[in-house]
């Protein structure tokens, strides 16, 4: 099997499996590679760092989900096989690794659940997937019934894979005492500090059973063997060896022998998570391991996303709309705001924008994050690229390179926040600068970020972009210190009039001096935008630090981007006729079967003078793609001018389906907004349309609030409820109830004869489309009357 030939020169090894990671290795001064028996080879070549030409197929990225994400056979996941022993039949459930064609096959997704029923082979198996609301540890439950009427001998084998743990330390075993397997490693480090950042991390992964398993594996390569993820070899044997990983990758694979009479069916329970040590192991199985527990957990769990149910149901002549914004938009609206997508520095457009909709599902929430987010500005009056959220927590990735539009989104989603809420008393809170800066009122805190924006232009009086603005990768405009972005220009505009808005309407003297400051500021930078970004039908979308003004007429590529037009909407740069141009240019040269793009032609190749959005594959996130926060905006700006058609057409395209094709194309479940689709459509018409699978986006705080305040046209002012629908012309009337400052408002709205929308309530039509005197706890039932 392996011997020396040549004298000693070589070694020959003739069997593949005997020792399979035997390698050999070569090398250069450029380069070096290790091959095994096998044929799997790890290379690397020096740039002058080490870097790779051949991958592994995932992605070691730790900075966001990954759009797109690509699934192979050994991807994580959570597997349970099915062996008929008396016929050595297998399958697995839901469906990897065995890929048996099953009979039936259902992936259930719930709001609080996910679940699958499988049949096969007579076979019913069933599992579902639960969480608990405070601690981190997955909740399985499998049942697996005889449907084939006569008796039937089973084994059944839960598979976890636990992965490649750590290069440093991993190993793993069945612990009969705490009745499951129990995976440790040391997560990998090389500084001293790490060690004492990390020596409290719960390096263990544990897979409890409530029941004892007749056997188990835990060596992941002892399980798989020769026959594959597909036929695993451990699984045709008899049973599991009860094997222990050391230094080796664990996975956590459990064996029941099940007899099951014609018609009976068998229940287990599971748990599944990381531990600190045994005590804690210990202490989560106490708690949850148990069907009156698993039970208990569901509906804590299913009453927690309940509490983020949102302010709005509509019934509309589409069913299937209704379906999306009654339950899984406000859905996934909470979910930004409730865990600020898990990180502990999120951007801070990103952390305005996610409690920004937290203000239709707890307007408490979006208050102290905005305080919060405050006490983080700088004495410049700058925000910073993220906001901190946990003690020790740090700026990574990309809130280390320098943007320049955080301030724009404090008046944005203050305005939100108090139209829903009415609480300008925010504005005389009083917020402490961090590390030791000054303690200022909300209101003067926002003075010295307008100030800022207004400061943060050039000559031109247009906005810098440093290394970026919205876009991201939009790194290379400004990134010698001159390049402008005219999106920023419009958007600053925007923000001041919205911040003059809110000072007018509290009224005292010095905010109304403020206010008429703000205003002036305005006209001024859009004097500029359109002294210099207008392109004759559009607003170009910046220009370079060599002076060379792009997302124009004469560019071939990304000639024409929607964020300027959306925001010179919203600020007031654009007149009439300069909206009724873009609008068209936009429908001419963005729209596409799945929603309107970010911008057109995508570009085919690096401009370094624009930077690393033209280096993303065309038509993907920022190059070109359908990108819904993108999207979202021009709606809400489409909703301000009362284009309810065009703004209604393009938010129903953020939804995948309703028609099959639709939904094969987009590839996704109608169940969260991705935060792209695949645009290109005219270059890459076969990929066009497929989503990100991305939930993390800020979209859905806008496409929450253009159903709510857009279509629905129930937006709150200082003191009431201002009623102004924009039904899309097919539709002839809706109900929706709303919820609006603790009051319940049932309105049934219709089209009539009528000149102007016209509000009745108890047969008495109300001076204005407006309900004040609000009272919480009330129900009011109103009819709306719209022209027809
Ligand atoms: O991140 C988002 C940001 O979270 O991109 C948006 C930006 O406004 C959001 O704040 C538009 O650029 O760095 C990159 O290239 C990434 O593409 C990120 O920009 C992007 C990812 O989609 C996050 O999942």
């Amino acid at each position: 099997m392996l011997r020396p030939t040549h004298d000693g020169d070589r070694y020959e090894l003739t069997s593949p499996t005997a020792m399979p990671r035997a390698a050999g290795f070569l090398w250069n001064q450029k380069m070096m590679i290790q091959a095994t028996c096998r044929g799997y080879a790890t290379a690397q070549f020096m740039q002058p760092e080490p870097a790779k030409y051949a991958y592994a197929p995932n992605l070691e990225a730790k900075t966001f989900m990954q759009p797109e994400q690509n699934y192979y056979a050994h991807h994580p996941g959570r597997f349970f096989y099915i062996k008929d022993e008396d016929s050595g039949e297998l399958f697995s459930a839901p469906y990897e690794p065995v890929r048996a064609p099953v009979d039936t096959f259902t992936f259930s997704v719930g709001k609080s659940d996910i679940g699958w029923t499988v049949e096969h082979l007579g076979v019913r198996v069933e599992l579902t997937l639960s969480l608990p609301v405070e601690d981190v540890v997955e909740l399985w439950s499998l049942r697996v019934a005889n449907l084939s009427g006569r008796p039937r001998r089973l084994s059944v084998y839960p598979y976890f894979p636990i992965g490649y743990m750590s290069w440093m330390n991993q190993s793993g075993e069945y612990r009969a005492d705490l009745g499951g397997v129990v995976a440790s490693c040391v997560t990998p480090y090389q500084k001293v500090g790490d060690y004492f950042k990390q020596k409290d991390f719960k390096d263990k992964t544990y897979f409890l059973c409530e029941e004892a398993p007749q056997a188990w594996e835990v060596r992941q390569a002892a399980f798989e063997g020769e026959g594959g993820l597909h036929r695993p070899s451990a699984i045709q044997a008899d049973q599991l060896c009860n094997g222990d990983a050391r230094y080796e990758t664990p996975a956590a694979v459990v064996q029941y022998r099940l007899a099951l009479a014609a018609g009976a069916s068998h229940d287990y329970r599971f748990i599944f998570g990381p531990a600190f040590d045994d005590a804690e192991i210990r202490a989560v199985r106490a708690k949850y391991l148990s069907a009156a527990a698993f039970d208990a957990a569901r509906a804590d769990y299913a009453a927690y996303i309940a509490g983020g149910r949102g302010c709005l149901r509509i019934e509309t002549p589409d069913p299937d709309l209704d379906n999306f914004v009654n339950h899984w938009l406000p859905r996934q609206v909470f979910y930004h705001g409730d865990v600020n997508r898990l990180s502990t520095d999120p951007q801070t457009r990103n952390y305005l924008q996610d409690n920004m909709g937290m203000s239709y599902i707890r307007p408490g929430v979006m208050r102290a994050a905005f305080l919060h987010a405050l006490s983080q500005q700088e004495a410049s009056g700058a925000m910073p690229d993220g906001i901190l959220l946990a003690e020790g927590a740090e700026l990574k990735y990309i809130n280390q390179v320098p943007h320049t539009d955080h301030c724009v989104w404090l008046p944005v989603a203050l305005k939100v926040y108090l139209d829903e809420t009415g609480d300008y008393g925010i504005l005389d809170a009083e917020v402490a600068g961090h590390e030791g800066g000054a303690t200022l009122t909300v209101a003067q805190r926002m003075h010295r970020a307008m100030d800022w924006l207004l400061q943060a232009r050039d000559q031109r009086g247009l906005s810098y972009i440093a290394q970026g603005d919205w876009c991201d990768p939009m790194n290379m405009v400004g990134y010698k210190g001159r390049g402008v972005s005219g999106w920023l220009t419009v958007a600053t505009a925007y923000a001041l009039n919205l911040w003059a808005e809110i000072c007018e309407q509290r009224g005292d003297a010095p905010l109304l001096a403020s206010a008429s400051r703000y205003r002036a500021g305005a006209v001024a930078v859009n004097q500029a935008a359109n002294e210099h970004l207008w392109d004759g039908a559009w607003y170009a979308r910046g220009i370079t630090d060599d002076n060379v003004k792009f997302g124009i007429g004469k560019d071939v590529e990304g000639r024409i981007w929607l964020n300027p037009q959306a925001w010179a909407i919203l600020g007031g740069a654009a007149d009439a006729g300069q909206r009724a141009s873009m609008l068209e240019q936009v429908e001419q040269q963005l729209a596409t079967p799945y929603g309107v793009a970010m911008f057109a032609p995508p570009y085919s190749a690096m401009r370094d003078d624009v930077g690393r959005v033209t280096q993303k594959h065309p038509g993907s996130a920022e190059n070109g793609a359908v990108y819904n926060h993108a999207a979202v905006f021009y709606i809400h700006s489409l909703y301000t001018i009362g284009e309810g058609d065009r703004a209604y057409q393009l938010l129903r395209q953020m939804i995948p389906g309703p028609d099959e094709a639709d939904y094969l194309q987009r590839g996704q479940l109608p169940v969260f907004i991705p935060n792209y689709y695949r645009g290109a459509w005219r270059e890459y018409p076969r990929t066009a349309g497929r989503s990100s699978q991305l939930f993390n986006t800020g979209t859905v705080s806008w496409a929450y609030r253009c159903f709510i305040e857009g279509l629905c046209g129930l937006r709150g002012d200082a003191d009431g409820l201002r009623i102004a629908p924009q039904l899309p012309k097919a539709w002839d009337a809706i109900k929706v109830t709303r919820e609006f400052r603790g009051a319940t408002f049932k309105l049934s709205i219709r089209r009539a004869d009528v000149a102007g929308i016209q509000v009745w309530r108890d047969g008495e039509r109300l001076a204005d489309a407006r309900v004040t005197g609000i009272v919480a706890g009330t129900v009011q039932a109103l009819e709306v009357l719209i022209p027809r």
